[in-house]
């Protein structure tokens, strides 16, 4: 008689897959860089919440972290952009199939250097995507300049030191309209699992400034990106928790000390008051909050702001519900009577 006992089953997800389905290629970036450790968190995050990854697209530029879609998510739609133009692919892409979840992953240097005129843009429109910025605060890819996110007075490894005041992503997303705004470390694993949480359940453009350091190029004593710097200023907002809308699990909660918030499909951000009392739906205080943040040299983490009422752009234009490449040509293409109204009109 045998003894071999059966294997134990494989976990699957609410819509039955295994983290498997998941995954992606292996990633070639360095051993230890951040931007793997977010990979991970993806990873774990949509097997999590059940997404189905044939839903999903995936949007990058150019840089280690743009090549980071190739990593997660096997399955999923993906589109490996020019440097710094992922915002205009993935907008029109979200304006093609409203019923795509869409994803950008992407750098400091492919968002706020080459990319700025295109990500301002995207957040004019508050485009429902969940818009990922790996932030090392160098172009790791081509060995180590400073970005326009390297902090003034930040020295490189060659010892030069940055001049120029840095772009504070999550400023410019809060002031020009995102919806969902939020500061993380690649190193706090909990902090950043609930923040790409509620960033999945969020229905307007969520962006999400990640400090990952370049273990390669920029995590020496004088960065103010490094794993180090960053185990000493890392001033967490709140802890946060995050309870998807298919699990019921009711928490004891202490009055007076935590703050809900609903999101659009029925999820709930659970925020813990650490030292700072601050409620993300008050613009300015969250910018006032930075500024008084970056005074002391701390990096500020925790969902900074957020606004789940405004109407994003698919909402704003009322696209259709159907993807355009499926409208059959009696839906698409103008009459003949209506061409030659047209026709008429520019006589
Ligand atoms: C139009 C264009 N200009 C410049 C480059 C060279 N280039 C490739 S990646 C990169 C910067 C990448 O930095 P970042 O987005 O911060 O990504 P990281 O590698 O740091 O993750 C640059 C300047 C390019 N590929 N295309
Ligand atoms: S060079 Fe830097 S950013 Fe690129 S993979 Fe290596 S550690 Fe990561
Ligand atoms: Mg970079």
């Amino acid at each position: 008689m045998s003894t071999a006992q059966a294997p134990p089953p494989k976990k699957t997800n609410r819509v039955g897959l295994e983290v498997i389905s998941y995954r992606g290629l292996k990633t070639t970036l360095c051993a230890g860089c951040g931007h793997n450790s977010i990979t991970e968190r993806l990873i774990e995050c949509f097997f999590e919440m059940g997404i189905e990854p044939w839903r999903v697209a995936k949007f990058s530029g150019i840089g280690c972290s743009s090549k980071s879609p190739a990593y997660f998510l096997g399955m999923s739609h993906g589109f490996n952009v020019v440097h710094g133009r992922a915002p205009a692919i993935a907008t029109g892409a979200m304006l093609a199939n409203k019923n795509l979840l869409g994803i950008v992953v992407t750098g400091d240097g492919d968002t706020v250097s080459i990319g700025i005129g295109q990500f301002i843009h995207m957040l004019r429109r508050n485009v429902p995507l969940i818009y990922i910025i790996e932030n090392n605060g160098v172009y790791g890819l081509t060995k180590g300049q400073f970005s326009a996110t390297s902090d003034a007075g930040a020295k490189s490894k060659s010892g030069v030191v940055n001049e120029l005041q840095p772009v504070d992503c999550c400023v410019e997303a809060i002031q020009i309209g995102a919806t969902f705004v939020a500061r993380s470390f690649s190193g706090d694993k909990r902090q950043l699992q609930a923040i790409l949480k509620a960033a999945i359940a969020h229905r307007g453009l969520s962006v999400i400034d990640v400090i990952s350091p370049c273990v390669t190029f920029n995590d020496h004593e004088g960065s103010t990106k490094s794993y180090s710097f960053m185990k000493d200023h890392d001033e967490p907002l709140h802890e946060l928790d995050f309870v998807p809308f298919f699990t019921d699990i009711e928490v004891e909660i202490e009055e007076g000390a935590v703050q809900d918030i609903e999101m659009h499909d029925g999820s709930r951000l659970r925020l813990h008051k650490l030292e700072h009392d601050h409620d993300p739906t008050d613009r300015l205080q969250a910018l006032s909050l930075i500024q008084a943040s970056k005074e002391a040299s701390e990096v500020l983490t925790g969902v900074l702001y957020l606004d789940t009422a405004r109407e994003n752009f698919l909402e704003l234009l009322n696209t259709v519900d159907q993807p355009l490449a499926t409208l059959d040509a009696a839906r698409t293409r103008p009459s003949r009577e209506a061409l030659q109204t047209l026709m008429d009109e520019l006589r």
